[in-house]
């Protein structure tokens, strides 16, 4: 991918469809008992992953374009695999998956490519274990491929070390089929779409601040399901509004859920402009128009709660934090760390050769803004977010800038070249 430096972005557009919503969307779908029917479903590797996997568990799944239609045959309609189960790049596929697997009657075994095969397993296999779950990796667990021998759970009442989305989810599927009661409390609340979703399916979901429960031996309805565009997708594009003095933009139906929504919160206190236009609710999530305006950026702190509202968008937050005037400082982020790629590592390796001052520390970086950017021979080390975050710093950077291993950012936004250049002048 090659990116020049840009003198305009604006127009009106849509992102596709956020990648959390599709993937459970399938899932529960799935598990449901009747037909469920997803519009604006995300056909990104990732989400395609998913869909392949309950393919070869036996649920008839149709797709024309992002429209998806899931013929759910009930929890326990779901085959054994006669194959492992491959879940590509997805780290939501693998753990998701790997608590619905546990409460099944069978065998199977999942595994992804080589970045999954580095990201830490054991945050869902050690609660999923307490509950009675058999599961093996290597390292004891910690690592793909797991291979999991399902059967009868038991609730249990687990605090999280980490705000993980992903570790509240797997353990609540799970709970689902366990005897009694089944609690997560995290940290500070992640992402809470597993919980929206489970309601719009019919399931009873208690909620108090960081704590969630569910009980055991619920019977999910299939829907229709209307997924929003992906917050974290128009997050470069907000960024790039930002990049290019004089721009603006209207970007339709974006998920605005207050636990995905840190990005606006951080570019507001950057002094950037985005207004929330004709909020809605869609399907238990809320919706809206961002009319985004550029404006100078100045420098801030990240940190604690804000975190787990913005985990995905720091490589993108870095980027913008590279030409605003002053200091960023971005902490209490460990988790970047075992993402797709070590995002602390990976972020300030790529954005220092396009002339930007990032110093990597344990838990964020430091980024002393104001740089005058030049393009750039950057590698996407096979990670969706750092190939377009260092696509929109192409954006302000004097000369070209080349992306290796672009073809990563169809994990998430397929189409965001194309989508790029029809916003830039
Ligand atoms: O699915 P995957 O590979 O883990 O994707 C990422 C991403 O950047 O797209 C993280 F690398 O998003 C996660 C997110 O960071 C998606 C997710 C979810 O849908 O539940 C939750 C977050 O991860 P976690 O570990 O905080 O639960």
């Amino acid at each position: 991918m090659r990116i020049t430096k840009a003198q305009r972005v604006e127009g009106t557009v849509r992102v596709p469809g956020d990648k959390s919503i599709s993937h459970r969307a399938v899932m529960l779908g799935a598990l449901a008992e009747g037909k469920t029917t997803i519009r604006g479903f995300l056909p990104g590797a990732d989400c395609l992953s998913t869909i392949e996997c309950f393919r070869r568990m036996g649920v008839t799944i149709e797709r024309e374009g992002d429209l998806v239609t899931v013929y759910g045959k009930g929890w326990y309609g779901l085959e054994e695999p006669r194959q492992r189960l491959d879940v590509g790049n997805s780290g939501t596929t693998i753990r998701l998956m790997t608590g619905i697997i546990a409460t099944q009657p069978f065998h199977a075994v999942l595994e992804g490519d080589e970045s999954i095969a580095k990201r830490p397993m054991r945050r869902v296999v050690g609660p999923l274990r307490e509950m009675g779950a058999k599961i093996d990796g290597r390292q004891n667990g910690e690592y793909t491929p797991l291979a999991i021998r399902g059967g009868k759970l038991h609730g249990i009442s687990y605090r999280s070390p980490v705000a993980s989305a992903q570790v509240k989810s797997a353990i609540l599927l799970a709970g689902l089929q366990a005897e009694g009661t089944t609690s997560v409390e995290e940290p500070y609340l992640s992402r809470d779409h597993t919980e929206r979703m489970l309601q719009a399916f019919g399931i009873d979901v208690q909620r108090a601040g960081n704590r969630v429960s569910v009980s055991g031996g619920q019977t999910l309805r299939g829907r229709e399901i209307v997924v929003p565009g992906d917050i974290s997708s128009a997050a470069f594009l907000i960024a790039a509004v930002m990049m290019v003095p004089g721009s603006s933009l209207v970007i339709e139906q974006v998920g605005i859920n207050p636990t995905r929504s840190g990005i606006i919160d951080v570019v507001r206190a950057m002094g950037g402009h985005v207004e929330i236009v004709n909020e809605r609710l869609v399907n238990e999530e809320p919706v809206a128009d961002l009319h985004v305006a550029h404006a100078e950026l100045r420098g801030t702190v990240i940190e604690g709660e804000l975190i787990p509202r913005l985990i995905d968008e720091i490589p993108v937050i870095a980027v913008m934090a590279a030409v605003a005037q002053g200091r960023t400082i971005i902490r209490d982020a460990q988790e970047l760390k075992v993402k797709e790629t070590d995002r602390i590592a990976t972020v300030a390796s790529q954005l220092a050769k396009f002339g930007a001052k990032v110093t990597p520390t344990d838990d964020g970086m430091i980024i002393e803004g104001g740089a005058a950017l030049v393009g750039a021979e950057i590698d996407s080390m096979g990670d969706h977010r750092i190939g377009m975050a260092m696509a929109i710093a192409g954006l302000a950077a004097e000369g070209e800038t080349t992306i290796a291993n672009a073809e990563a950012i169809n994990v998430s936004f397929p189409g965001f070249a194309n989508l790029l250049r029809q916003i830039t002048r």
